[in-house]
């Protein structure tokens, strides 16, 4: 995959902008990044603040050779490539770093990345959109933001958002190809599931638009959903929804 890096000052969405591009014919590799964005977004019309220089807002155009089925397991890769570049940045053994199903990565529990992979049909066939935010100085975040901190935050220096950016995307790169290998899901989930503390044996609620429930999570299935067990030992499969951990008591 080329990388080709189209940057503007101020957005209204990196992923709009991307979609735009990718209906307009854009190569896989096409990444566009903002100082700013005056109407980030996460999922379900969620709102992703995104004030200028403070954080690093990018999308990048794939275009898959796999089925549409499989596209969730792009925001696994995109995850796994954020979470190797802040391992890299920040000493782990101090800090623990966690991807939280779906899409968060996570430093001493709290939110510093989010990633929102969205779907764009085009002439050139079907393309996805992968938008990563990540938190950088402390201006990212406010008080009512109280689960989300910053990488400055986190190792009180500020780092280079260009050298985030190289790095980022080479790792995106590395992901992304693994993924596309014959074996490439499996070996996807497997890596997901070693960094992310939600795979397994987590006490977590879930919330589907209306219905709320509790259960422990038992692993992905082969397509990137997650499995929670209730109570009662019936197997829930999750695909969209919010999933948070609750603090046992114990
Ligand atoms: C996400 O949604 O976490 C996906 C965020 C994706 C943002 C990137 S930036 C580049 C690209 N262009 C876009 O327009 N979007 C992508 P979700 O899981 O729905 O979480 C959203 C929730 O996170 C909000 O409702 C807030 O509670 C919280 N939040 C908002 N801004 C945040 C921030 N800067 N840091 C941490 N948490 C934040």
């Amino acid at each position: 995959m080329q990388i080709v890096i189209l940057r503007y000052d101020a957005l209204s969405s990196t992923n709009s902008e991307a979609a735009a591009q990718a209906r307009r014919g854009a190569s896989e590799g096409l990444c566009v990044v903002a100082r700013e964005q005056t109407a980030g977004r996460g999922r379900l019309g969620r709102v992703w603040r995104s004030p200028p220089g403070a954080g690093l807002y990018l999308s990048i155009v794939v275009r898959p050779r796999f089925m549409l089925s499989r596209f969730p397991l792009l925001t696994f890769a995109a995850a796994l490539a954020v979470r190797d570049v802040i391992s890299d940045l920040i000493v782990e053994s101090r800090r623990v770093i966690d991807i939280k199903y779906p899409n968060d990565v996570l430093i001493n529990g709290k939110k510093v990345c989010g990633i929102l992979a969205e779907i764009v049909e085009t002439q050139l066939g079907t393309a996805a959109v992968i938008g990563i935010g990540i938190n950088l100085t402390n201006e990212a975040v406010a008080p009512d933001l109280p689960f989300a901190t910053t990488l400055e935050i986190v190792a009180g220096k500020r780092f280079d958002a260009e050298i985030i950016l190289r790095e980022l995307l080479k790792s995106f790169r590395t992901r992304y190809a693994a993924l596309q290998e014959p074996e490439g899901d499996a070996a996807t989930l497997v890596a997901w599931a070693a960094h992310s503390s939600y795979a397994e044996g987590k006490r977590v609620r879930v919330t589907i638009y209306n219905e709320t429930f509790e259960g422990t999570t038992r692993g992905l299935t082969f397509d990137g959903a997650l499995r929670v067990e209730l109570e009662s030992g019936e197997i829930k499969i999750i695909r969209a929804g919010d999933v948070t951990a609750v603090r046992t008591t114990n």
